[in-house]
Formats: C-alpha cells, sequence, structure tokens
C-alpha cells in the first residue's frame, strides 16, 4: 500500500488511522505516472520571468492538481505576502490585448452557473517561496476531461473568496492551457 507519510512516530492516536487506510489510497502514487494532462504556465508582458507547470491526475474520488512556478513577484519588506490567485478560467487560449494580456481565457471555469468561490475552475492559491510556489490539492469540482482545452491563470493580487465574479484577484500574470497528457487511458 503506498502510504503519504513515511513515519508513524509521535502521531497522533486520531490521524494513525489516516496514515494506515488514507481516504484516497494511493494519492501519492499518482505522482509516479504521466499526468492524465497539464498546462504550461508562461508570464504576461512584464512578468515574463515566470514559468511554470500544472499538472493534473484524475483519481477514483477526485483530480490531483499539483502545480510548480517559478519566477514569481517577490515583495520586499517585513510582511511579504505574496499569494496569488489561482483558477481555471473557461476561456480556451492565452491571448488578449495591451490592457488585458489574457482577456480571452475569459472568466472562472463556472458550468453549473455558481457563485465564486464555488466556480468549479477555483483553486487555492500559490504561495510565494521565494519566486516558487509548490500546490497540491485534490478536488471533486471537475474531472481532468471537463478542463482540457480551458486554461489555467496565475493572478497578481490574492483571492479573497468572497467578491464577484472573481475574488478581487487583479491582474493575469500568468497563463497556459490544459492539454491532454501523454497517459495510456
Ligand atoms: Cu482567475
Ligand atoms: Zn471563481
Amino acid at each position: 500500500m503506498e502510504r503519504i507519510f513515511t513515519s508513524a512516530h509521535n502521531m497522533l492516536p486520531e490521524v494513525i488511522s489516516l496514515y494506515l487506510k488514507p481516504k484516497y489510497d494511493g494519492l501519492a502514487a499518482l505522482l509516479r505516472r504521466e499526468p492524465d494532462a497539464q498546462a504550461v504556465l508562461k508570464g504576461a508582458p512584464g512578468y515574463s520571468s515566470i514559468i511554470g507547470m500544472t499538472f493534473f491526475y484524475q483519481a477514483d474520488g477526485g483530480v490531483l492538481v499539483v502545480a510548480q512556478v517559478q519566477g514569481l513577484p517577490k515583495s520586499s519588506g517585513s510582511c511579504p505576502a505574496d499569494v496569488f490567485a489561482f483558477h481555471i478560467h473557461s476561456g480556451r487560449v492565452c491571448a488578449g490585448n495591451s490592457e488585458d494580456p489574457f482577456a480571452e481565457a475569459g472568466p472562472h471555469f463556472n458550468p453549473s452557473g455558481c457563485p465564486h468561490p464555488a466556480h468549479a475552475g477555483d483553486l487555492p492559491p500559490l504561495f510565494g517561496c521565494n519566486g516558487y510556489a509548490f500546490l497540491a490539492v485534490f478536488t471533486n469540482r471537475f474531472t481532468v476531461k471537463d478542463v482540457i482545452g480551458r486554461t489555467v491563470i496565475i493572478h497578481r493580487s490574492p483571492d479573497d473568496f468572497k467578491t464577484q465574479p472573481s475574488g478581487d484577484a487583479g491582474a493575469k500574470i500568468a497563463c497556459g492551457v490544459i492539454a491532454a497528457g501523454t497517459a495510456k487511458s
């Protein structure tokens, strides 16, 4: 059996059952195979240092989404936040105009007509770590098949998970189109 944790030392009794039998057994093992879909993220003009990948792995109860990004803006001062909203948008191209270079990525992916942050495409934000970010989240808001051809967007600001229609997340600073991966299915 695949185990997410490598040591049970000092583990609270309440979590030992999760260690011995994870609800979704084998999630960590997904990372050892090819993703079912992926998006290469590239920065907008003015953010050309941003480069990243988002991988999508279909599992029985949901989709494991894993993102790695480098070249994100770094703020200075004693209390840097460096939190960047992260969504799947419904548009199918990373194109736009001088005001919004990814305008054609459109609104958040929202096939059920829900408000933000109940859009299928709403995801946890990226937390910058000296310009680098790693994110892993498991969600049943969509299947991999649902989002192939849609776009992943990184924003300049955090998502407030309240303001309509998009969490007051600011400019779109990176974008990638989700393409089917090479996994045999
Ligand atoms: Cu967005
Ligand atoms: Zn949303």
